[in-house]
Order: C-alpha cells, then structure tokens, then sequence
C-alpha cells in the first residue's frame, strides 16, 4: 500500500510541473524576477527582430541556449536548488533572477 501511495504522489508531482515563459523584448527578459520549482521548465521566446542568447554559469543549472534568432524558443529545464541569474551574452544589461524555491 505504501508503496502505490509513494507512486501516485511521484506521478501527481511531475504532472505539476510548471512552464514558465520568458520573453526577450525590446532587450530585456519579460521578468525581473521568477520564482521556480526544481522540475520546471523555462521557455525563451525571442521576440526582438535580432538574436539573442541567454545562459547561467550557476552550477546546479548551467546552460547556454547560444544564438536564437528571432521568434526562436528554448526550453531550459530546472535541475537544482539555489538562485541564479540568467543572462544574455549579447545584451550584458539583460538579466533576469531565477530563484529555486523547492
Ligand atoms: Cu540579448
């Protein structure tokens, strides 16, 4: 019995998983500021007509998306507690605060 309860509640979490959407507009991340969960995801959309990137150096969350062209997306997945900023290689004044709340 345990263990189909442990199970459930593995599946219920995963279904709970959130998608948070990030423009990069008018050079600045849609969001100053994000609160997340280790599991979720972060989508990139560039909507600026000109590339742009966004990576952390963090190392529970590293990642370089590298160039996006306009009205590209990426998908950044959360894998690890702490807080960190994300920025763009392109654009050094963007930056968003990404803090990893569970
Ligand atoms: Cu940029």
């Amino acid at each position: 019995m345990k263990k189909i309860l442990l199970g459930t509640f593995l599946l219920s979490a995963s279904l709970f998983a959130a998608n948070i959407v990030i423009d990069q507009k008018n050079n600045k991340f849609s969001q100053a500021e994000i609160r997340v969960k280790v599991g979720d995801t972060i989508t990139f959309t560039n909507s600026d007509p000109f590339a742009h990137n966004a990576y952390t150096d963090e190392e529970n969350n590293e990642f370089d998306l590298g160039s996006q062209k306009p009205n590209e997306s990426k998908v950044v997945h959360v894998l690890g507690k702490g807080k960190f900023l994300v920025e763009c290689v392109i654009h050094p004044d963007m930056a968003l605060n990404v803090v990893v709340v569970e």
